[in-house]
């Protein structure tokens, strides 16, 4: 089921870049130097990433000099070689290791967080698990009520504060009311942007201070909430995040809206963090796991 949803997913992504690599092998089973150049722009285009196209066309010249072109064509010799790609990079399950286990979402304005922690909430009760959502995003009060009203879809608790409150407080509460209330997760809802002359990732760092003061190994998970729309500026945002605070994984949003499905294999190749989730809408089960076998099967597969 999640599979399909997934591959559905990418419906937009596949489209661009099968028209393209159609148009591009037309002549049949060669595989010469222009056509292997206009693919490599193809793949660019779907946002796989410069480095990951020239690394898949380079491979795929290689073989076809060497006659080893396999019976499917050189559209089954791409898709071995994303395969190829994704077997070598780094990967991850969601799991909840700990109780409570603690997940900071973090990520710049827009890209779906406080969507995907009530997606995320409702996804750990469907695993017979209770969590705790924590509106740490305390400069608006609109985003504690946008949270509250996941809260209440989901049918979790919430602890939240007034606007304008310290976010690392909301996140102490929520952690301690987790730990004496026995809840198996909280799930963390952070601001993209601040209101005040406070930096966001020194902000973000004493969230995730402040966790690890109550359970010295939290937060256990922390997730950019990353939006697929935005193609290669995602590849910075993922950087920038993981550098200056360590992530350990990433979840893709809006993959339903965008051609440039490709950006998951551009994030586990050039960043080195695991694409672990995929929001693929707006409703609350429009979270699934990101699976390698699916991710390739929606790109070639109608
Ligand atoms: N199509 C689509 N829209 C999404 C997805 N996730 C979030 N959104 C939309 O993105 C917008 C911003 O979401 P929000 O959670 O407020 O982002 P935040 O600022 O990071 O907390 C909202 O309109 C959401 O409905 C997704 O997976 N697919
Ligand atoms: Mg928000």
């Amino acid at each position: 089921m999640a599979f399909e949803t997934f591959k559905k997913a990418l419906e937009k992504t596949r489209k661009l870049l099968n028209t393209r690599v159609e148009d591009i092998f037309v002549a049949g089973r060669t595989l010469e130097e222009d056509e292997l150049e206009e693919l490599e722009e193809a793949l660019i285009a779907s946002d796989v990433g410069v480095d990951a196209a020239s690394n898949i066309v380079e491979h795929m010249k290689s073989v076809a000099r060497a006659n080893k072109i396999p019976e499917g064509g050189p559209m089954a010799l791409l898709r071995d070689e994303v395969g190829r790609i994704i077997g070598e990079g780094v990967s991850a399950k969601f799991a909840l290791t700990e109780k409570p286990h603690v997940i900071l979402l973090v990520g710049v304005n827009g890209t779906g967080k406080t969507t995907t922690a009530g997606k995320l909430a409702r996804r750990i009760q469907n695993m017979g698990k209770r969590p705790l959502l924590a509106a740490s995003d305390t400069f608006r009060a609109a985003a504690s009520d946008q949270l509250e009203i996941w809260a209440e879809r989901a049918g979790v608790e919430i602890v939240r504060s007034t606007s304008g409150a310290d976010p690392a407080s909301v996140a102490f509460d929520a952690v301690s009311k987790a730990v004496a209330g026995r809840f198996d997760a909280v799930i963390v809802d952070t601001a993209g942007r601040l209101h005040t002359k406070v930096n966001l990732m020194e902000e973000l760092k004493k969230v995730s201070r402040v966790c690890s003061k109550k359970i010295p190994d939290a937060p256990h998970d922390v997730f950019l909430v990353l939006d697929a729309t935005t193609g290669n500026n995602g590849i910075a945002q993922a950087r920038i995040f993981n550098e200056a605070i360590g992530l350990t994984g990433i979840i893709l949003t809006k993959l339903d809206s965008t051609a440039k499905g490709g950006i998951a294999l551009a994030i586990m190749r050039e960043i080195g963090v695991p694409v672990v989730l995929v929001g693929v809408g707006e409703k609350i089960d429009d979270l699934v796991d990101f699976e390698p076998e699916g991710f390739i099967s929606g790109l070639f597969e109608a």
